[in-house]
């Protein structure tokens, strides 16, 4: 019992966040490089343009994860650093920056696991209809092609996009992410259309010209969800039903991104208006979508709490005063490790890793020179407990990666949610290993047998 002898211990990242060097080396810019840079969209006025310069930390960050005994780095690629353009020229030393990478992870014994799109589109495409336009579909599938050709003789796994219901949702329809637009509902679901049906190019992409066989993922946010407050089976079909709900605005919902990848059509939105918006989705399209996957990425954070109310239906049990939370304000929920994996792999079928799990907290550096963040060694505790549980009880769960490895950029929230189990001193670059990092490390070389 336990954790599985191969279970992966990883931590993620994401390009933007993390690499700085914003304009080196013939990189492009994204669409992010210029959002951050107009006035009152991020707090402070932050910018990713250093960020924590892993561009020129790799040799550092890498051995601090051997250190941590870390043993997968979960990392995304700039598309606008490979094709400046996003389509046509490529940038040869933006790829060099990945084949480095990639070498370093792996004389360190450390498995790249490599995300092609975590958000930063490239601004040329944006200003071409970005994903409203449907050639973007060929274009990710050219660039995944690209990025696949010079690093799948060592790389072998890939997502292809990471939460939709951000790029999508939040930066087109409450334009709070870049390029922050407020789209009218039919540009939306033609331009989460599009999203899906990259993704479905992507993977035919990868497959077609992989040096060895890949194993592919695909990663939405896993917020829509509801975790029942007892184990009767009325709360369990309540939550479900709630968690699979496409909802009234059906681009956050976890069915809207799930359902067509994985099932083959969209979700069912008896009840709703909105059929009307849905695009023509020609049998071929939805064909290309739901290409066989191998594994679905799931980014947890927290659950809702819900009981069953007339009819089947879901009451959402609102968070106790004083409620455990983040510092983003997020509850604490960790049961959403248990119920998740199982509500998706009864609906899905497929594998499961934990793409993305974390806390923002208020870390500093105590007197002693050392970061004591005793709330993360509790949250990650917490959590991994009900993971394992999910594990025990036969869910395919593959491994685990913490959001994240150093404190980085926060979208929209600048540099005030630090999510690391490193602190990173961003005036300096200098970078200490938390508590919670040397607990981690523990987790790992025990495989999880120190979770009680
Ligand atoms: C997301 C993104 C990450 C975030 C992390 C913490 O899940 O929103 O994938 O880029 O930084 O989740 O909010």
């Amino acid at each position: 019992m336990g954790f599985p002898k191969n279970f992966v211990w990883g931590v993620a990242s994401s390009s933007y966040q993390v690499e700085g060097a914003w304009n080196r080396d013939g990189k492009g810019l994204s669409v992010w490089d210029t959002y951050v840079h107009e006035p009152g969209h991020i707090q402070n006025q932050d910018t990713g343009d250093t960020a924590c310069d892993q561009y020129g930390h790799i040799k550092e960050d890498i051995a601090l994860m051997a250190e941590m005994q870390i043993k997968a780095y979960r990392f995304s690629i700039s598309w606008p650093r490979v094709m400046p353009e996003g389509t046509g020229r490529i940038n040869q030393k933006g790829l060099d920056y990945y084949d480095r990478l990639t070498d370093q992870l792996l004389e360190n014994g450390i498995t790249p696991y490599i995300t092609l799109f975590h958000w930063d589109l490239p601004y040329q495409l944006y200003t071409k209809g970005g994903w409203m336009n449907r050639d973007i579909t060929d274009y990710f599938a050219a660039y995944a092609e690209t990025v696949v050709n010079r690093l799948s003789d060592r790389v072998k796994y890939w997502i292809t996009e990471n939460e939709p219901q951000c790029y999508i949702g939040a930066a087109l329809a409450s334009g709070e992410h870049a390029p922050g637009l407020k789209l009218g509902k039919k540009e939306l679901f033609l331009a989460a259309h599009h999203s899906l049906l990259a993704h479905g190019k992507a993977v035919e992409a990868i497959r077609s010209c992989a040096k060895q066989a890949s194993v592919i993922g695909y990663a939405p946010a896993s917020w829509h969800l509801w975790s029942p407050v007892t184990e009767k089976a009325e709360d369990i079909e309540a939550c479900r039903k709630m968690t699979f709900d496409a909802g009234e605005e059906p681009i956050g919902g976890t069915s809207w991104w799930l359902d067509p990848v994985c099932l083959g059509r969209y979700p069912d939105t008896t009840g709703y208006s909105y059929e009307a918006y849905i695009p023509d989705t020609t049998a071929e399209d939805m064909k290309i979508i739901s290409q066989p996957i191998d594994f679905i990425g799931m980014n947890v954070y927290q659950t809702y709490r819900g009981k069953a109310g007339e009819n089947g239906t879901c009451i959402t049990i609102p968070n106790d005063p004083g409620y455990a939370r983040t510092n983003a304000e997020w509850p604490v929920t960790p049961e959403a490790l248990y119920w998740g994996p199982k509500f998706y792999e009864e609906r899905y079928h497929k594998k499961l890793y934990i793409t993305e799990n974390g806390l923002s907290n208020q870390d500093w550096i105590f007197l002693d020179g050392q970061v004591h963040d005793l709330q993360r060694i509790d949250f990650l505790h917490r959590y991994l407990y009900q993971l394992k549980r999910a594990v025990e009880e036969g869910i395919s769960v593959e491994g685990y990666f913490h959001w994240t490895l150093t404190d980085n950029f926060e979208w929209t929230s600048g540099y005030n949610n630090r999510f690391g189990l490193v602190y990173t001193d961003f005036k300096n670059q200098n970078r200490i290993i938390k508590d919670s990092g040397k607990w981690y490390r523990q987790v790992i070389e025990t495989n999880g047998e120190i979770i009680k």
